[in-house]
């Protein structure tokens, strides 16, 4: 009787509930807002579980604690072995024209058909709750829901891979991941077993010289470039078969965050990539690439230096250009983060017709790994069956049962050939799948080619053909990395590497080290060769003037002048930039016009890292206050160390004078209107580089 009264006294579980418990209600009206347990029975009491007396123990009896705890314990499924970091989003792809010379797939063959596609993009070493900006290659992996079924382009934001053979990939991510007795690092290289596995590994130099690059800190993953890596092939209706190579590149260019803010950023939002693809999608900026392919026949692979099976190497786009055949938007946010980002499984042998294999042994090798993997990480054979991973076109086929099967197959024919039911479903030699008819021929063996043997030379030509700035992060990368491993010997065979990759490169990390003169001798299997150096490699050469996609902080303060900011808007949403207020705390802050905005962020959560470009518009009246706040200081401190555009009103200038900071060309007036177009042209080059030589990042 005492439990009666209770409940009377607290609201219902319709007041707690609002909305109602899921598609699995067949019934209508007040019923369907009702809660209930997994087998529909109606929940009376969601607050209390079943006790023997008002003080007792809780009772075995409780069916609905019990159900409800038994799911919850097994919420998480586990995680991916790698890339188990991701974020994803939906959207479509469509193709620019006809490629059916090249290619039968019908998905590349008409510009009136929109694929839908879903995109995951992720970390590789690091677990899934792990930071969004560890120094690591990112996973750019694309399900295409084509007419003809899907295809899965599982490709990483760097066209090259750390080894040339699948059998080697247990030891890499064994050697990346955190140490087996300590259990740490999380989510980084800078660690013994990785250098020291590299270090032994002189086919990974050509991927370390990536994975030392800005590539591996992107600023967003809607800047990412994407390559499907292995050569892959097309075959058209006829049966031709073309090498293919594919690569992504986002409309609003590529950017990266140099390594301060990279470590600055996972402190201050350890969701920052994640947050960002998000909210871009929220207010409509949505992500766009393009995709490219470069395309080339059996002679033309022969005439390279390299060999085209080698997932080591790349074809610079200098010898082979990229053929623009397509663009992908991702327009849709996931409805639920687990139904879809998590459990999204795709495969590299997810292939249409049109699209083939090569003999790639890395790709070979993973040909087996995704199906597999899926099995102990979605639980069964059934994962294609999840609303994410379904074909969207149709699927039929005599697979029956296995665990947590979602169909009901229906009739007595579940074999083929069959003659009791003619409709069923047949094999269709017109329409299937075949597989291009390369001819293998050649002993049994356990050989790595000759001609996958020549390790540096492709290091070399990514090295120099990065810009000046884009070379010191490198030796910055080595320095840093390198000063975390304990074992010199390791140290001094990683320095042997880099004196094969380039003997001034060797020279730079030596005196970063301080380990002048120290590099092993490591004779390489092949003597590297002088290629052309490829601007496109490089993503500073390369980049356009753009503030599309970035994002502006404005500090503001109490008797902030409205009309600064309401150019600054004007001017950045003509850019396409987002424009974000910092504010001394979240609540309301007064213009000298006595016009109120409310912040997006207080200063204290909104270190300058977390934007491409800041501008500092406080009134003159709070100078005195906010010069003895640390935050205040460090985000201009730091916005000018990152090499950022800083905007400044006239009335904020002794705030900057304050915190130290050299006024530069760097440093935009931005009280007048012509002073605000002056900031956002400087803005759009993205980071002042000149300013460099006068600081140490
Ligand atoms: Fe993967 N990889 N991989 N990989 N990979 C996985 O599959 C594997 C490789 C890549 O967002 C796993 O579903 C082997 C190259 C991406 O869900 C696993 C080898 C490239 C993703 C696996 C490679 C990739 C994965 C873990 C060497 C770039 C995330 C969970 C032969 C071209 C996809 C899963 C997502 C995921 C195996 C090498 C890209 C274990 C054995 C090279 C983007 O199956």
């Amino acid at each position: 009787m005492a439990k009666q009264k209770k409940k009377s006294a607290r609201p219902t579980d319709n007041e707690f509930h609002a909305g109602n418990a899921g598609e699995l209600h067949q019934t209508t009206g007040e019923r369907d807002s009702t809660l209930t347990t997994n087998q529909g029975v109606a929940i009376s009491d969601n607050q209390n579980s079943l006790r023997s007396g008002e003080r007792g123990p809780t009772l075995l009896e409780d069916f609905v604690l019990r159900e409800k705890i038994t799911h919850f314990d097994h919420e998480r499924i586990p995680e991916r072995i790698v890339h188990a970091r991701g974020s994803g989003a939906h959207g479509y792809f469509e193709a620019y024209g006809d490629l059916s010379e090249l290619t039968r797939a019908a998905f590349l063959c008409d510009p009136g058909i929109q694929t839908p596609v879903f995109a995951r993009f992720s970390t590789v070493a690091g677990g899934a709750g792990s930071v969004d900006l560890p120094r690591d290659v990112r996973g750019f992996a694309v399900k295409f829901y084509t007419q003809e079924g899907t295809f899965d382009l599982v490709g990483n934001n760097i066209p090259v891979f750390f080894i040339q053979d699948a059998i080697k990939f247990p030891d890499l991510v064994h050697a990346v991941k955190m140490e087996p007795d300590r259990g740490y690092p999380q989510a980084a290289t800078a660690h013994d077993t990785f250098w020291d596995f590299v270090s032994l590994m002189p086919e990974s130099w050509h991927m370390i010289l990536w994975a030392m690059s800005d590539r591996t800190i992107p600023r967003s993953l809607r800047m990412m470039e994407g390559f499907g890596v292995h050569t892959f092939r097309f075959v058209n209706a006829e049966g031709e078969s073309t090498f293919v190579k594919f690569h992504w590149r986002p409309r609003i260019g590529s950017a990266s965050v140099l390594w301060d803010e990279a470590v600055k950023i996972c402190g201050a939002d350890p969701d920052f990539h994640r947050r960002d693809l998000f909210e871009a999608i929220e207010r409509g900026d949505f992500p766009e690439w393009e995709l490219s392919v470069q395309t080339f026949d059996q002679a033309t692979a022969d005439s390279f230096p390299f060999d085209v099976l080698d997932a080591t190497k790349l074809i610079p786009e200098e010898m082979v250009p990229l053929q623009p055949i397509g663009k992908m938007v991702l327009n849709r946010n996931p409805d639920n983060f687990f139904a879809e980002t998590e459990q999204v499984a795709f495969h590299p042998g997810h292939v249409v017709p049109g699209i083939d294999f090569s003999d790639d042994p890395l790709l070979q090798g993973r040909l087996f790994s995704y199906t597999d993997t899926q099995l102990s990480r979605l639980g069964g054979p059934n994962f294609h069956q999840l609303p994410i991973n379904r074909p969207r076109c149709p699927m039929h086929n005599f697979q029956r049962d296995a665990l947590m099967q979602m169909e009901v197959p229906k009739g007595r024919v579940n074999y083929e050939p069959n003659s009791l039911d003619p409709a069923s479903v047949r094999e269709n030699p017109d329409a299937g799948f075949t597989t291009h008819p390369a001819t293998q021929s050649g002993d049994k063996l356990r050989v790595r080619s000759e001609t996958f043997m020549d390790h540096y030379s492709q290091a070399r030509l990514f090295y120099r053909s990065m810009t000046a700035p884009e070379q010191d992060h490198i030796v910055n990368a080595f320095a840093f990395e390198l000063g975390k491993v304990e074992t010199p010997e390791v140290r001094c065979r990683v320095l042997g590497h880099v004196k094969n990759v380039d003997a001034a490169l060797c020279d730079r990390v030596e005196q970063a080290l301080g380990m002048q003169g120290q590099a092993y001798n490591i004779p390489p299997a092949v003597e590297p060769i002088d290629m052309a150096p490829s601007p496109a490699l490089s993503l500073l050469a390369k980049a356009q003037p753009t503030l599309e996609g970035r994002k502006i902080g404005v500090l503001v303060s109490e008797g902030f002048e409205l009309a600064i900011l309401d150019q600054l808007l004007a001017s950045a949403e003509a850019e396409g930039a987002a424009v974000e207020r910092i504010g001394p705390h979240i609540g309301e802050v007064k213009s000298n016009s006595g016009v109120a905005i409310t912040p997006n962020h207080a200063i204290a959560g909104a270190p300058s890292v977390l934007f491409d470009t800041v501008v500092v518009a406080v009134s003159e009246t709070e100078i005195d206050a906010l010069k003895k706040q640390a935050a205040v200081l460090n985000f201009i401190r730091d916005a000018y160390a990152h090499l950022k555009i800083i905007g400044c009103t006239a009335a904020s200038t002794p705030l900057l004078e304050i915190a130290g900071i050299d006024l530069d060309d760097g440093v935009v007036e931005v009280d007048t209107s012509e002073g605000t177009i002056a900031y956002v042209d400087a803005a759009k080059q993205g980071r002042i580089w000149p300013r460099a030589a006068a600081i140490k990042t």
